[in-house]
């Protein structure tokens, strides 16, 4: 059968073009379930399990079209009945079960390691509810659950593996379910969701509020439930733990199903940390193991040889610490062991002898318990895991010289990097296949296997014929933009603009209010008569966590500049500023390829890599950034010509830290600095007032004013100089052009096969 013939079949003998979208997209999901269901299993002697508390999948059909060979044909399938894939995959709702970086990270990885054929499944908790649903109301974000669960259950796959997990208050039960991962022309792995089988949803009331106590019925209604009470920061753990307790059961069972003993676990499984949320998968396995009648000793051991650590972030708060007490309360059967681990680690690094009543003792931060009870995650997967990694070059080193010194000192060997990547099957070949296509026709396709094959596309960098086209293409896909933003918003898209985009969790460290604050010296520029050599369109897309209050002002700011902008007669010729709602994984598809001007301006040494960053570079961007993360292997890469570097370094930013807070304080521009002044006086202008709330604006104000923690005034002249520069620079077209086609032709690197292969090779040893 024909694939046209098995769609009609699905469709129960009607045409494509008869059908509605709908239809089409319900008989597209059952050929492509069906394609899944056979394509055969990656087995191996030693497998992954990458345990996350998010997957940042996003929509499934097209990733899958393209990873079984599919895409093409069903392209032009669609094309030829007047429908576009892209309409059918509306139909499709979008499983948004992480919050940005790390969970689409984990998505990505998945995907390579398939590709690559390396035996790796995903475990994490199948969220009834993923992360919030953004809306905006009076230039203010809303937040509202965001039920993603289709009755018919979509990609998603009940099976019958269940385990019982342990807790105080009684046993609970999970329910495995099952998504495919299908590599690119390759095998299959599987991303293991665990579900709570007694879930109640009807638990939900008032937006995003529920009873958070009724653990066995809210387990898995959300992701990171609100932490700002006790309750929630309880049910966090109680949350982690239902996920690494069905992780270890389950690697036990497929351990004991292969006919492997115990005490070999760590010559067939590789079980590798994504950030610290499954941290207690250590004294989870070392329990288990225990009640198998194995001894400490040998569990220990055991352990410290299958478990690996990534780690990423450096920004303290983010580090998980839960008091002993809490631990107490929803994991009682882990306490002994992780006072056991304790207890080791300070036989090995003790309290000195001479230590005074409340002198410093320099040990204390290489033990799991602090003096105040808490319980330090991270340390725990440094002692008892093998392998420590950092997410790009510069974090990496900023954790064995810094954060982690301590640690990297005493397990040199441990520490290694691995620097972030993406997968090219969703980031080129499914949200850019114009892009894709015309790459394919000048190089051939092999670089859909080998990224760096991209690196072809060098000799073409002087030819006037491929720089126009990388033009169009670039302009087409503006278009395609403004079309949707269009049917979205009811208003499109200068499309001859230049499409500056900041898309990324709204984080004061990732400095959208120094954004702003560009948008606002532009604004006084235009208003004075200084108009640009054309339109700048400012693009966002964020959201802000539901009590990060600081990160809502600056919402609260950029939309009330927006609005201002648009209604001004004077300037909105020139400048507009739209902030997209609900940032997701879909609309990063669209905007992505759209891109000119690629912002990635965190204060240095506080990003850990990035992954947007690379997804823009290779659709063809040109990065406005600081030395931070990835950003600063882009640059090696495509050198000073091809990207636009400014700011404080990371490590006068760290000094900057140790001095402590007298030493970069806001007032050493504000009031001093009189351009700086400016901006911020307008932020509390009457004309900005009048569009949005005293209070919110008044807050943003006062903070960027007098504790402007992350530094935005630090670098914000020499950000508005950089960005001017850029501009004045996308104004020689062929020059521009060229930048495009070295940003391309150097994203190789930053393909996640390269990452997983590095994985594999220094870390998992799978095949
Ligand atoms: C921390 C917290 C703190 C409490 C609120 C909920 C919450 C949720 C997640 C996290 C961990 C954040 C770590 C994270 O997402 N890091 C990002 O990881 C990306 C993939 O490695 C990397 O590219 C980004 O630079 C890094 O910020």
């Amino acid at each position: 059968m024909t694939i046209k013939e098995e769609l009609e079949r699905n469709l129960g003998g009607k045409s494509l073009s008869e059908a509605g979208n709908e239809a089409v997209y319900q008989a597209l999901l059952k050929l492509t379930q069906e394609r899944l269901a056979v394509a055969p299993r990656i087995t191996g002697d030693r497998k992954l399990y990458y345990v996350s508390a998010e997957f940042l999948v996003g929509k499934l059909l097209s990733n899958n079209l393209i990873n079984l060979g599919l895409f093409e044909e069903v392209r032009s399938l669609l094309e030829a009945a007047g429908k576009e894939l892209s309409e059918i995959e509306e139909q499709e709702p979008e499983p948004a079960l992480g919050n940005g970086g790390l969970g689409r990270l984990a998505a990505c990885y998945l995907d390579s390691a398939a590709t690559l054929g390396l035996p790796a499944d995903g475990v994490g908790l199948l969220y009834h509810f993923g992360l919030f649903r953004q809306s905006f109301w009076e230039h203010k974000q809303y937040e509202k659950p965001d039920r993603w669960l289709s009755p018919e259950g979509g990609f998603l796959t009940k099976t019958d593996v269940s385990f019982t997990v342990p807790f105080p208050g009684g046993a609970v039960k999970s329910v495995m379910y099952d998504l495919v991962v299908s590599g690119y022309e390759g095998g299959s792995n599987r991303l293991h969701l665990f579900d709570l089988e007694s879930v109640d949803e009807s638990l939900v009331k008032n937006g995003i509020d529920f009873d958070k106590k009724d653990i066995a019925h809210n387990l898995t209604l959300f992701l990171y439930p609100d932490d700002s009470d006790d309750a929630g920061r309880l049910l966090r753990v109680y949350q982690q733990y239902f996920m690494v307790s069905n992780a270890a059961q389950l690697i036990l069972k497929e351990l004991s199903g292969k006919g492997y003993a115990l005490r070999d676990l760590h010559k067939h499984a590789v079980v590798q940390i994504n950030d610290t949320h499954p941290s207690m998968i250590i004294p989870e396995l070392i329990r288990l193991m225990l009640k198998d009648g194995i001894h400490m000793d040998e569990a220990i051991s055991i352990v410290e040889k299958t478990c690996a650590y990534t780690n990423h972030t450096i920004l303290a708060e983010a580090l998980e610490k839960w008091p002993l007490h809490y631990l107490q309360q929803a994991v009682p059967e882990l306490v002994p062991i992780i006072q056991e681990l304790d207890k080791r680690v300070r036989q090995k690094f003790p309290a000195p002898q001479d230590l005074e009543e409340g002198g410093e003792n320099p040990n204390e931060k290489l033990w799991l318990i602090d003096s105040h009870d808490l319980v330090h995650m991270a340390n725990m997967d440094i002692h008892y895991g093998f392998s420590v990694n950092g997410v790009a070059a510069l974090h990496t080193d900023i954790l064995k010289q810094a954060e982690l010194k301590h640690f990297a000192d005493i397990y040199p060997e441990k520490f290694n990097n691995k620097t972030n990547g993406v997968t090219f099957r969703r980031w080129l070949m499914h949200c850019n296949p114009e892009l894709s296509d015309f790459i394919t026709g000048k190089i051939g396709d092999g670089w859909k296997k080998d990224a760096m094959e991209l690196e072809k596309l060098l000799q073409f960098q002087d030819d006037k014929e491929t720089l126009d086209k990388l033009l169009a293409i670039k302009a087409e896909k503006k278009a395609q933009l403004s079309t949707y933003m269009e049917e979205k918003t009811g208003r499109g898209l200068a499309e001859d603009a230049v499409f500056d985009i900041q898309i990324k969790r709204l984080h004061e460290y990732k400095r959208q209010q120094m954004n702003a604050l560009y948008i606002i010296w532009k604004y006084q520029q235009i208003k004075a008569g200084h108009k640009p050599a054309r339109k700048i369109t400012l693009l966002f897309g964020a959201k802000a966590a539901p009590a990060y209050i600081i990160a809502k002002d600056i919402i609260h700011l950029i939309l009330c500049l927006s609005e201002l902008i648009a209604n001004d007669a004077e300037v909105s010729p020139w400048l507009e500023v739209r902030m997209v709602e609900n940032y997701n994984v879909t609309w990063a598809e669209k905007l992505i390829p759209a891109c000119d001007i690629s912002e990635q301006i965190s204060l240095a040494s506080k990003e850990a890599s990035g992954t947007g960053n690379m997804k823009f570079m290779l659709n063809g961007a040109v990065t406005l950034g600081t030395e931070d993360g990835a950003n600063v292997e882009i640059h090696e890469l495509v050198g000073d010509e091809n990207i636009c570097i400014f700011g404080k370094s990371s490590d006068e930013v760290i000094h900057l830290y140790e001095e402590g807070p007298e030493r970069y304080t806001p007032s050493a521009y504000y009031p001093k600095d009189e351009e700086i002044t400016g901006l911020l006086d307008f932020i509390i202008s009457p004309a900005l007032m009048r569009m949005g709330d005293p209070e919110n604006l008044g807050r943003l104000y006062r903070d960027m004013t007098r504790k402007d923690w992350f530094m935005a005034l630090l670098d914000v002249k020499e950000y508005i100089a950089a960005k001017e520069r850029l501009l004045g620079q996308y104004e020689d077209r062929q020059a521009w052009a060229k930048r495009m086609l070295v940003n391309i032709a150097k994203a190789g690197f930053f393909s996640s096969d390269r990452a997983i292969a590095q994985y594999n090779q220094d870390v998992w040893h799978l095949k």
